[in-house]
C-alpha cells in the first residue's frame, strides 16, 4: 500500500508549453511579488536560513472577477496548457466567491537541486470574485475597468509576470466603494493577476520548523503578524490540513485622481500537510507528497481570505 507515486499519479494531459518557460513566468510573478512586499521576503529569507535552501512551494494563489471571461479560466488556461489537471471547485457564499484548484502534471518532478519554483511545482489556487451578485454601484465600477480592456483578459499570465493592470488605475472613491462591498473586490481591482500569495510546504522543510505549531511560533517570536481570523492555526476537518498565514503587507497606490494610500498587497501561506491513514505505516522515509492530504478546505479558506482584510492589517500584535 506504499505505492502512491510513479506513472499512475501523473495526471494524462500533455505540455504545450516547455517547462523553461513555464518556470521562469512563474519566477517573474514570484520576482513581482517579492519585489512589492517586505514580509514574504523576509519570511523566506528567515526559514531558508535556518531550515535548507531547498524550500518547497505548496501552491501559488490568484484572484479575478468572474465577468466576462476575466474569472478563473482567465489565469487557468495557462496551467491548463502546461498539463495541469483541474480539480475540486469551492465555494464561499458569504463571501460571494468560488474557487478551483489545480494539480501540477508530474508528481515529483522538480530542477535538481532546485528550489521554489525550482522545485517541485506547486499547486495553483484560483478564485474569482461572483460579480453579478454585487451592488449594481460595484458591478458598475467592475464593469467600467473590465469592459475598457475586453481583450485584456487574454494577457491574465503577462499581466501576472510583468505586475501591470491589465486595465487602468482606478479613483480612490472607486476603491473604497468596492472596499465597503467586498475587501476581495477593491484588492483585485487594484492588485488584477499579481500573486496573492506563495505557501510555504511546511512537512517538506528539513529543520524542527517542519512542524506548524513550532513554525508559527517562531516566526511570532521573531515579530511577524499572523493571520488570527478564526485562530493562528486553521484545520480541517479531516484533521489532516493545517494551515496559517502572515497579515499582507501594505503597499503605497498612487490612484488615478492623484490620492495616494496604503492598500492591502500579498501575504505568505504555511501549510502542513499530515499522512493519510490509510499510509500510517508507510516508513517515514519512504513517505511521498502522494501519501499526504491533498487538496484544500473551504472552512480554512474562508479564514486565509481575509489575511488582506483591514481588520487583520489593523490589529495590533499579541
Ligand atoms: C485565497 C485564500 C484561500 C487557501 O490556501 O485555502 C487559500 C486568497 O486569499 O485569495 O489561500
Ligand atoms: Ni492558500
Amino acid at each position: 500500500v506504499a505505492a502512491c507515486g510513479g506513472v499512475s499519479m501523473n495526471h494524462g494531459s500533455s505540455s504545450q508549453v516547455a517547462e523553461p518557460f513555464f518556470r521562469s513566468v512563474l519566477g517573474q510573478m514570484e520576482t513581482v511579488y517579492l519585489n512589492r512586499n517586505p514580509t514574504p521576503r523576509s519570511v523566506l529569507e528567515l526559514v531558508r536560513s535556518v531550515d535548507d535552501d531547498q524550500l518547497c512551494y505548496d501552491h501559488l494563489a490568484f484572484r479575478t472577477f468572474g465577468i466576462g471571461g476575466y474569472g478563473i479560466d482567465s489565469l487557468a488556461s495557462f496551467f491548463l496548457d502546461y498539463g495541469y489537471t483541474q480539480m475540486d471547485e469551492l465555494r464561499f457564499p458569504a463571501k460571494k466567491l468560488r474557487a478551483l484548484w489545480f494539480a501540477p502534471p508530474h508528481a515529483s518532478a522538480a530542477v535538481p537541486g532546485g528550489s521554489g519554483v525550482d522545485g517541485p511545482l506547486p499547486r495553483v489556487f484560483i478564485s474569482e470574485l461572483l460579480v453579478d451578485q454585487m451592488s449594481t454601484q460595484t458591478q458598475d465600477v467592475i464593469r467600467r475597468y473590465t469592459e475598457t480592456s475586453p481583450n485584456g483578459r487574454k494577457y491574465a499570465a503577462l499581466s501576472s509576470a510583468l505586475g501591470s493592470l491589465p486595465w487602468g488605475k482606478p479613483l480612490s472613491s472607486e476603491f473604497e466603494q468596492l472596499a465597503r462591498e467586498s475587501e476581495y473586490a477593491a484588492w483585485t481591482l487594484a492588485n488584477g493577476y499579481a500573486l496573492n500569495h506563495v505557501t510555504i510546504s511546511v512537512h517538506r522543510l528539513k529543520s524542527h520548523l517542519n512542524k506548524i505549531k513550532k513554525l508559527n511560533q517562531f516566526l511570532e517570536e521573531k515579530g511577524f503578524k499572523l493571520n488570527s481570523e478564526g485562530g493562528v492555526l486553521k484545520v480541517s476537518p479531516d484533521g489532516g490540513l493545517l494551515q496559517s498565514s502572515t497579515v499582507a503587507d501594505s503597499l503605497s497606490f498612487k490612484f488615478s485622481d492623484g490620492v495616494t494610500k496604503y492598500i492591502p498587497c500579498s501575504y505568505i501561506e504555511f501549510a502542513e500537510r499530515l499522512v493519510l491513514p490509510q499510509f500510517q505505516n508507510v516508513p517515514e522515509s519512504d513517505i511521498k507528497e502522494c501519501h499526504r492530504r491533498d487538496g484544500f478546505e473551504v472552512g480554512n479558506a474562508d479564514k486565509i481570505f481575509e489575511s488582506t482584510n483591514q481588520e487583520q492589517l489593523s490589529r495590533r500584535t499579541g
